[in-house]
């Protein structure tokens, strides 16, 4: 059996990444593939109630290390329970946010060593990563105002201040540069038609040679 690919989607706050990652599954099933959606933190029972316990704005002042080190237990459950098996038994696996997200938020926003979160990667990942990131990117401002304009209270890490988010959209643009082969950039603060019609066009081209398989 062929095994299925790994796409996630990453952006800052409020980027379009649940918007889009729906136009995929139905993009991906209309070719006949299995599709399985999930999304980080969370994904598992346990990813769920650490999700609840990271973006609780109770934790306000959670240590560095604390927060780094929920994000990476929620993922060993999340890689062994739900993703490694689901590409083993040739579904393809669409997530809301992965293990760039990490490296965006507590590597350039919080200032943790790259070093240590690569460590964190390969104990938990060993050798899966994605097979394609699509990056969705917006100015700041952009996404802000797009996840105020819900009127939902802000979480944990929502409260972080502007120049937070600009050191996370630094580094998933610089994360992007640095593996052009599996990441797209998507102009995500056009219309979201259009964001859409561009992720279709790319996602098509990319996986071009498993339409034939
Ligand atoms: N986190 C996560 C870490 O710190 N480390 C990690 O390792 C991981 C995995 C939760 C938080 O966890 C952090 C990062 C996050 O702070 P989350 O639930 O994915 O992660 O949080 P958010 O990014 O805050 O998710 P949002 O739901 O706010 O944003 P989305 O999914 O990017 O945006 P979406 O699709 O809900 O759209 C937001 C609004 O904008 C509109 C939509 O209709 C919606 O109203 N919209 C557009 N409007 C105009 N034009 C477009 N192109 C639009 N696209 C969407």
């Amino acid at each position: 059996m062929q095994r299925g690919r790994f796409i996630v989607l990453e952006g800052g706050e409020g980027a379009g990444k649940s918007s889009n990652l729906q136009c995929l599954q139905q993009m991906l099933e209309a070719r006949g593939l299995r599709v399985l959606r999930t999304r980080e933190p969370g994904g598992t029972p346990l990813g769920e109630a650490l999700r609840f316990i990271l973006l609780d704005p109770v934790y306000e002042g959670m240590e560095l290390k604390a927060e780094l080190l929920l994000m990476f237990a929620m993922r060993a459950q999340h890689v062994a329970q739900v993703i490694r098996p689901a590409l083993e038994a040739g579904t393809w696996v669409i997530s809301d946010r992965f293990t760039s997200s990490s490296y965006a938020y507590q590597g350039g926003g919080r200032g943790l060593e790259t070093e240590t979160i690569a460590w964190l990667e390969n104990l938990v990942q060993s050798d899966l990563r994605p097979d394609l990131t699509l990056l969705l990117d917006t100015p700041v401002d952009v996404g802000l105002a797009r996840m105020r304009s819900r009127g939902e209270p802000e979480d944990r890490i929502e409260h972080e201040s502007r120049p937070f988010f600009e050191r996370v959209r630094a580094s998933f643009l610089e994360q992007a540069a640095a593996a052009p082969e599996r990441f797209i950039v998507l102009d995500a603060a056009q219309p979201l038609a259009e964001v859409q019609a561009s992720m279709q066009a790319q996602v098509e081209r990319y996986f071009a040679a498993c339409w034939t398989d």
